[in-house]
């Protein structure tokens, strides 16, 4: 951007500076004419070659200069030492599951929303739900396909979520569910040709998401990380929304989503929060749906995100106890993997990236994660004593898998209080070996990603815990 405003002023001052000199020194004729338009276009030639060349060498300089900032040798992570998560800020030592939960629990969220997330507000009184159209005979009959507006405010016109529910027919009961937010819209997770595209900004992508609207091609775009009829077979519901129906996912997002469009009414400024708590908000929301929709089991719904998704799950659980359990996938820095370990993904990097995710007290430890009055083994300690999976993947590098490991192992003492198994392990397991009890961890093979292998454990876990029953129907 820069380098071309440059080539442009450039261009401005050669024009001016070749004009006065050609025209004093060659005063009238054709030969001045044209020697000014070949000895401009000369110039112009050059300058756009040197904002070329500028751009690159800029690009270059500030890829080699993020390239210092990230570290992918253990050696080199140093030592850190953790905040105890026992100690609270007036230095009073939790001893019992009471105390954590009457005096740690407030103290210990109410740090993570100075410093890291901003405030997470309540619901509003008006908010209420439409049925758009339920479908009992979807998927061949394996489903009833629901899909639900929810209303944040009174009006049918205000702003409002979009709530896809894949429910299993032939269950007994209200049933478990799995709720998760999507990347690109609820059309994307499967081919399903009844699930309504969605009508907002999502990210571009080249298999379907043409200046930033689905299109047909992108139904089932993210599939893979939907095993929708698993879930279903195994007596589990599907519930989901796009996360930019809360607020689109670019830095300048907060202007249409819920931090604007809500100000007013939850008496929030846009900057006391990100766009971290906005989707963690609206999965709040849909557990308020949750709680009204017969054919499931609110006492039973497990909450999982992948990646930014994770963060925001995460987040979401710390405050809201009415998940069941909860399972961060990748989750990386800002959610499952410590702050203090300089290794792949840091603060800086994070909020450079994505100025628009935390809030902004978060950007004040960007060089100094030290000095966070928290780390993220706190906030998985907010889930506490409910089963929580965090999984990683071996490539995932960025998200640095031993930091979310650590932070899960660090998370252990309060789930102690309530006299609660957690991983149990003092190492990390071995690839694709999962480990611990109330808190459970896995390293799968592969990329940075959702896949098979995670649903899988992320499933028998659920059914462990929610101790399942399936009563199909003949
Ligand atoms: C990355 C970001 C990560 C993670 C990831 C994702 O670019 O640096 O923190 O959130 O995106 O959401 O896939």
């Amino acid at each position: 951007m820069f380098s071309y405003w440059l080539a442009d002023y450039g261009c401005i001052v050669a024009d001016q500076t070749i004009n006065n000199y050609l025209i004093e020194n060659f005063p009238s004729g054709k030969l001045s004419r044209y020697l000014i338009y070949m000895i401009k276009k000369y110039f112009r030639m050059c300058a756009v070659l040197f904002s070329g060349l500028l751009a690159w060498v800029l690009s270059v300089l500030s890829a080699s200069g993020q390239g210092i900032n990230i570290n992918y040798d253990e050696e080199k992570v140093g030592s850190h030492s953790l905040p105890d998560l026992l100690r609270l800020p007036d230095s009073t030592v939790v001893t019992t599951a009471e105390q954590w939960t009457s005096q740690g629990r407030p103290a210990t969220l109410q740090l993570f929303k100075t410093h890291v997330y901003g405030e997470l507000p309540d619901k509003l009184p008006g908010m209420h739900f439409k049925v758009r159209n339920e479908n009992k005979n979807a998927l061949g009959g394996l489903a009833t396909r629901k899909q639900v507006t929810i209303y944040f405010t009174q009006g049918a016109d205000g702003p409002s979520m979009e709530v896809l529910l894949y429910i299993p027919n032939k269950v007994n009961g209200p049933v478990p569910a799995f709720v998760g937010l999507n990347f690109y819209g609820n059309q994307s997770i499967h081919p399903d040709k009844g699930i309504a595209l969605s009508t907002r900004w999502i990210n571009n992508s080249p298999e379907g998401i043409v200046n930033n609207k689905a299109t047909e091609a992108s139904r089932g775009l993210q599939a893979s990380r939907w095993p929708v009829e698993e879930l279903l077979k195994k007596g589990f519901a599907l519930v989901t929304a796009y996360y930019g129906d809360l607020e689109p996912d670019h830095s300048e997002g907060w202007q249409s989503g819920i931090r604007t469009s809500l100000k007013t009414e939850l008496n929030l400024e846009e900057d006391k929060w990100g766009a971290i708590g906005a989707w963690a908000w609206g999965l709040s929301r849909i557990m308020d749906y949750l709680e009204k929709e017969k054919r499931i089991n609110p006492k039973q719904v497990a909450l999982t995100g992948h990646s930014r998704i994770g963060k925001a799950a995460l987040w979401a659980a710390a405050n809201d106890t009415r998940f069941a359990l909860v399972v961060s996938n990748e989750s990386g820095e800002g959610g499952a993997a410590l702050a203090r370990r300089n290794y792949g993904e840091t603060i800086a990097q994070l909020n450079r990236s994505f100025p628009h995710w935390f809030s902004p007290a978060y950007k004040n430890y960007n060089q100094q994660p030290e000095k966070l009055p928290v780390d993220q083994h706190q906030l998985l300690a907010l889930i506490a004593p409910r089963p929580l999976y965090v999984s990683s993947a071996i490539e995932d590098k960025w998200a640095d898998p031993q930091g979310e490991f650590l932070s899960a192992f660090y998370a252990e003492p309060v789930y102690k209080l309530f006299n609660k198994k957690g991983l149990g392990a003092l190492e990390m397991p071995a690839v694709e070996k999962p480990v611990g009890e109330t808190i459970r961890y896995h390293i799968r093979n592969g990329k940075h990603d959702i896949m098979a292998y995670d649903w899988q454990q992320h499933l028998a876990f659920a059914q462990k815990h929610f101790k399942l029953k399936i009563n199909a129907k003949p």
